[in-house]
């Protein structure tokens, strides 16, 4: 079966993963809820790490991924790079709390095996920086990715190459690419390069038209995903 996030991309015809670190005055809580509010038929999932957690508090997330759980993937990014029974720990809480999935940074390379956990696991093997140690062993980790097992992956939309070289190494893989928009990488060009879903926060959620801005990207990658 496809997860979760494949579906919802197909349906809406979008793989846009909408970063929810920033909000623009007010309450962030009320911000969020509105911008989904308004461009949820356009969003295959949000990305919700340690800023949205602090600023919404545990409980306002919660009430975030209980509104829109038929509509929207829900990633946690909480950047997780301990020992392998800790990080098992975590992603175990991450889907009790409702989480769908949730990103693992793959460098410490402690992990003996994928967690018994039914949410899906992407571990990340790619930085948008340009200077990253992560990518300066960018091949070990596609390694580690493989011996695992996994089949999620985050590789950065700046690094095309990357993207090509991870979709060549493990076909099978969900590849998602954050850095479309404010960090460099056009709308859909992290799709052409081989990526299944972008991660893209400030130039949407920041944007003076959220709406206008996200269709603009999802036209983009409607062309790539149509052949274009
Ligand atoms: P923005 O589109 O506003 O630059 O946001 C990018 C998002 O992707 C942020 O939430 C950031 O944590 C995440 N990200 C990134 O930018 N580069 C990486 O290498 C890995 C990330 O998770």
């Amino acid at each position: 079966l496809p997860w979760k996030l494949e579906h919802i991309g197909e349906r809406k015809e979008s793989r846009v993963i909408l970063a929810l670190d920033y909000f623009k005055g007010g309450d962030p809580l009320a911000y969020w809820a509105h911008l989904l509010g308004r461009t949820t038929h356009l969003l295959a999932g949000v990305k919700i790490g340690l800023p949205a957690f602090m600023r919404a508090g545990p409980a306002g997330v919660a009430r975030l991924i209980e509104g829109y759980r038929e509509d929207l993937y829900f990633l946690a990014d909480f950047k997780l790079a301990d020992i392998g029974d800790i990080v098992s720990e975590e992603l175990s809480l991450l889907e009790a709390f409702g989480f769908d999935g949730a990103i693992v940074h793959l460098f410490p390379r402690c992990l003996s095996k994928i967690p018994a956990v039914s949410l899906d696991v992407f571990g990340l093997a790619s930085m948008t920086c340009p200077n990253s140690l992560v990518d300066a062993h960018f091949q070990e980790l596609l390694d580690y990715a493989s011996e695992l097992g996994l089949r999620g992956l985050v590789v950065a939309a700046t690094k095309p190459s990357a993207i090509r070289a991870a979709r060549e190494r493990l076909r099978e893989a969900v590849i998602l690419s954050p850095g479309v928009g404010v960090q460099g990488a056009p709308p859909a060009s992290a799709l052409r390069a081989g990526a299944d879903f972008e991660i893209v926060g400030r130039s949407v959620v920041l944007a003076e038209d959220p709406l206008g801005e996200l269709e603009r990207i999802v036209e983009a990658q409607r062309v790539v995903l149509r052949g274009g």
